[in-house]
């Protein structure tokens, strides 16, 4: 028999999570269409979740020095501009005397948009619908000779890459920059453990819902049926490993029909699907990650009230 050729990569992506014996999987980055958007910023302002808070906060408290470190021409390019809100006391300070161009790079055109009304009075903005790699080569194509990118990548994103793969990850991006350019990097740091487990299952369960809508999702554009009541959502917290992941449990013996992806899953009480995994960082082991993917540390700022690191790294 051929096998069907599925209509797209989300298609495929949730047929091969869910295939196997093992660990059942979704890929996190599709928990982020517009419901899932919009709960993920309904998230940003829980009581239990600083991280935002804090990324705000720092880069709010040191946007003069930053800009400072960087030459007048300086470009700006974010990889997941989000909704741009942290992003603005940035672009004031360095397009404070010459308005530039800012490339925000999202896979979400609402997103996009979205920035572009924020950011759209502070600067230039020239959205990027592409991957992060595949948007900072376009940027490294468009640049003028002589000018210095600032590269952002805030929020703690590159948690989500298992930590070999965030190495290999600045590497391909330390690829596309010129010696000289700046990446700003934002990483949530090592915290209590009830600490992390609260902000990832707050009391208003919105990160439950932000979770279970993955598979609304599945069930609006691959026509599934998952029954949203028969999963709860489950948080798993590996200390050693600083890994927060989040799953749906499966409340009892359960078949799945995925039409899309060409795919009947079965699942057993008590079963999980992973759909997240966020590492948490020590801030000494972010200078280590960026030395070997060729960059150098210049500044470190950490927030006082959530442990939450930005830090200014120099390609060399
Ligand atoms: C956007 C990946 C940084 O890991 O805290 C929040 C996503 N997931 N609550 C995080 C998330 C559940 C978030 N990142």
């Amino acid at each position: 028999m051929q096998a069907r050729v599925l209509a797209n990569e989300f298609a495929r992506e949730v047929r091969a999570g869910l295939t196997g014996a093992q660990q059942k999987t979704l890929p996190c980055r599709y928990l982020y269409d517009e419901v899932g958007s919009a709960l993920f910023e309904a998230i940003t302002v829980l009581p239990e979740y600083g991280l935002t808070r804090a990324d705000t906060r720092v880069l709010e408290a040191h946007a003069g020095e930053l800009a400072e470190l960087l030459p007048p021409n300086t470009l700006v390019a974010e990889l997941g501009s989000g909704s741009g809100a942290k992003t603005r006391p940035l672009l004031e300070r360095i397009y404070s005397r010459k308005p530039g161009v800012y490339y925000p790079i999202d896979l979400s055109q609402r997103a996009l948009a979205r920035c572009a009304v924020e950011l759209g009075t502070t600067a230039a903005v020239v959205p990027l619908e592409a991957s992060y790699l595949d948007g900072l080569r376009q940027v490294a194509e468009r640049r003028a000779p002589g000018q210095t990118l600032l590269l952002l990548f805030l929020g703690s994103t590159i948690g989500n890459f298992e930590p070999e793969y965030a190495i290999d990850f600045l590497l391909a991006v330390r690829l596309s920059l010129q010696p000289g350019d700046v990446m700003l990097l934002g990483t949530d740091l090592e915290k209590p453990a009830s600490q992390v487990i609260a902000a990832y299952d707050d009391a208003a369960g919105v990160t439950a819902a932000f979770n279970l809508n993955l598979l609304a999702r599945i069930n609006r554009e691959l026509e599934a049926d998952f029954d949203l009541r028969q999963f709860e959502h489950l948080i798993r917290y590996d200390e050693e490993a600083r890994r927060i992941e989040m799953h749906l449990r499966s409340r009892q013996y359960q078949i799945v029909n995925i039409h899309r992806s060409d795919l009947i899953v079965d699942l057993a009480p008590g079963e999980t699907i992973c759909t997240e995994a966020c590492h948490k960082f020590r801030a000494s082991q972010v200078r280590e990650m960026a030395r070997i993917a060729g960059f150098e540390m210049r500044a470190q700022w950490v927030d006082d009230e959530w442990p939450f690191a930005e830090s200014v790294l120099a390609a060399v």
